[in-house]
């Protein structure tokens, strides 16, 4: 076996340290507690129930992701395309195993996944692939036309049979719509921000004072 190759790992990402980990776990089940009680959120039930006065216990409906972390590089231990170029990037080394400082700035939730969007500085960025919003084209048309970070997200919870890449993605299709100017009608104030309904059961949290979370670059084996 290559060991080059096998020693590549899964994804490289920033993880968020354990006591930061409980709590965007309690913002965002707050969160989701809340949204499922509106009347806004119950107007739109099908989009998660496929039928009409159907109940959803969105506590539930989502199950929850291991360790919280920010994936930069998808490497699928050397098999995704760019992974040995991205390992070898100086950034990469020389940031590798250092603390960083993310910034959660929104939360968001579709019939798929639960997640928070991750608002990166410019120093952050230097560990973002270029190619990481153009590689999801295929699920989303105009991902490649939306800024460098855009894709930058924690995954917090997939629904059944949902992978967390979806993600990602989710978050891919709320921004794109928000750069159409379409949707993203206010619903309503909530004590921890805005919320916006962009159809077919997304729904986005801007955070009024986003989450300041303490996170490690690093990589995962799996
Ligand atoms: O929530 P995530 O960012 O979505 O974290 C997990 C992590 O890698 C381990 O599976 C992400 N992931 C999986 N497949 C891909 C892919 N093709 N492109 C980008 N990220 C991916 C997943």
């Amino acid at each position: 076996v290559l060991l080059e190759e096998t020693s590549l790992p899964l994804f490289f990402g920033w993880f968020l340290l354990p006591g930061i980990q409980d709590k965007v776990r309690c913002t965002s089940m707050d969160f989701i507690k809340t949204l499922d009680t509106l009347e806004a959120f119950k107007k739109h039930l099908t989009d998660f129930t496929g039928e009409a006065e159907k109940e959803v216990d969105l506590e539930q409906y989502f199950s929850a992701i291991g360790a919280l972390h920010c994936t930069t590089k998808f490497c699928d231990y050397g098999k995704a395309e760019g992974a040995k170029e991205y390992a070898e990037k100086p950034a990469v080394k020389e940031l590798y195993g250092s603390a960083f400082e993310l910034s959660l700035s929104a939360l968001f939730v579709t019939p798929r996944t639960v997640g928070a969007r991750v608002s990166l500085t410019e120093d952050q960025m230097t560990l973002w692939p270029a190619d990481a919003e153009k590689e999801a084209e295929s699920a989303v048309p105009a991902a490649a036309t939306l800024p460098a970070g855009s894709r930058a997200h924690v995954s917090l919870g997939c629904a059944e049979g949902v992978e967390p890449v979806q993600t990602g993605i989710d978050l891919l299709e709320i921004l794109a719509l928000q750069q159409e100017g379409q949707g993203g009608e206010l619903v309503e104030e909530m004590e921890l921000g805005s919320l916006a309904y962009y159809g077919k059961g997304r729904w986005l949290l801007s955070l009024r004072e986003p989450i300041s979370a303490q996170a490690c670059f690093s990589s995962h084996y799996g």
